[in-house]
């Protein structure tokens, strides 16, 4: 397993679940200084991403790109891949290529999460599962023509009412042609939806693709009480090889949760 740290480059998501909030270079700089693997980062759109300044980061700190999320698009444009409208659908699927076309440059899978969406009244949540399955064809193709996959994060209850838990996930994206399509799993809507984490992994085994490393109350591992040491098992029972990449809350301050971060890690991915 790997160690990534989120950075978000949208000031509107300054009290949402992301480290480092000063912009790129400081971010690369504290995850390097810190031994991360990777970082994570959160634009406000592809354009947000110069592929020559990334290039140049990644080289100068030894750092690589674990994934970039897409979830400013819903943020700052309110674009789902669920909206009635089809010209906001179209909107969204074009805003999610772009940044995997920018992501593929460097190894680095995007993540559907909450571009995903939710069914509201006025339409029913068989049309909006239609909808996301079509999205994930083609978003899975676009992947395996640039030679990677596409992340879809399941989230809990209160940020979605697609999909909320592996079971229901797995069956979904094992329902698609595309096999492209890998579930990411955030430690944190696991532990308000599943009954129990680590089983949950071992459920969804080869398919997970990515892991967000957030404790119960989405604070650095340890600050919470999610039971890390039993997803840890699981995820090397399941042979995950992936990242564990901090999604969480800059609590009490960005710099405390990046270093308790990178100890639980260590102390977790220590033992065998
Ligand atoms: C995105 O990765 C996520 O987990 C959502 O809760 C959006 O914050
Ligand atoms: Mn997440």
């Amino acid at each position: 397993m790997k160690s990534a740290i989120t950075i978000s480059l949208v000031p509107e998501t300054r009290n949402g679940p992301f480290v480092f909030h000063e912009g790129l270079e400081h971010g690369f700089q504290q995850a390097a200084r810190l031994g991360f693997d990777a970082v994570e980062i959160f634009p406000a759109s592809a354009d947000d991403l110069d592929r020559d300044e990334l290039r140049r980061l990644c080289d100068a700190h030894g750092l690589r790109i674990a994934a970039i999320g897409t979830g400013a698009g819903w943020v700052l444009q309110k674009l789902s891949l669920v909206d009635p409208d089809p010209a906001i659908r179209a909107k969204a699927l074009d805003f999610i290529r772009a940044i995997m076309d920018v992501a593929e440059d460097f190894g680095a899978p995007a993540i559907l999460g909450s571009m995903q969406g939710r069914w509201e009244a006025g339409s029913s949540r068989d049309q909006a599962l239609t909808w996301l399955a079509e999205a994930l064809e083609i978003l899975g193709e676009h992947a395996a023509s640039l030679g990677t996959v596409f992340l879809y994060e399941f989230l809990n209850r209160y940020e979605t009412n697609l999909f909320n838990r592996v079971g229901d996930s797995l069956e979904f994206i094992q329902s698609l042609r595309t096999q492209k399509v890998k579930l990411l799993c955030d430690l944190f809507h696991m532990n308000i939806e599943e009954s129990n984490p680590a089983d949950a992994l071992r459920l969804a085994g080869s398919h997970v693709g990515h892991v967000h490393f957030a404790d119960s109350n989405r604070r650095a591992a340890g600050m919470g009480h999610s039971d890390m040491a039993s997803i840890i098992t699981a995820l090397r029972e399941i042979d995950y090889g992936g990242y564990l990449s901090a999604e969480i809350f800059a609590l009490p301050d960005s710099l405390t949760a990046a270093e308790q971060t990178i100890r639980r890690y260590r102390e977790l991915t220590a033992t065998r």
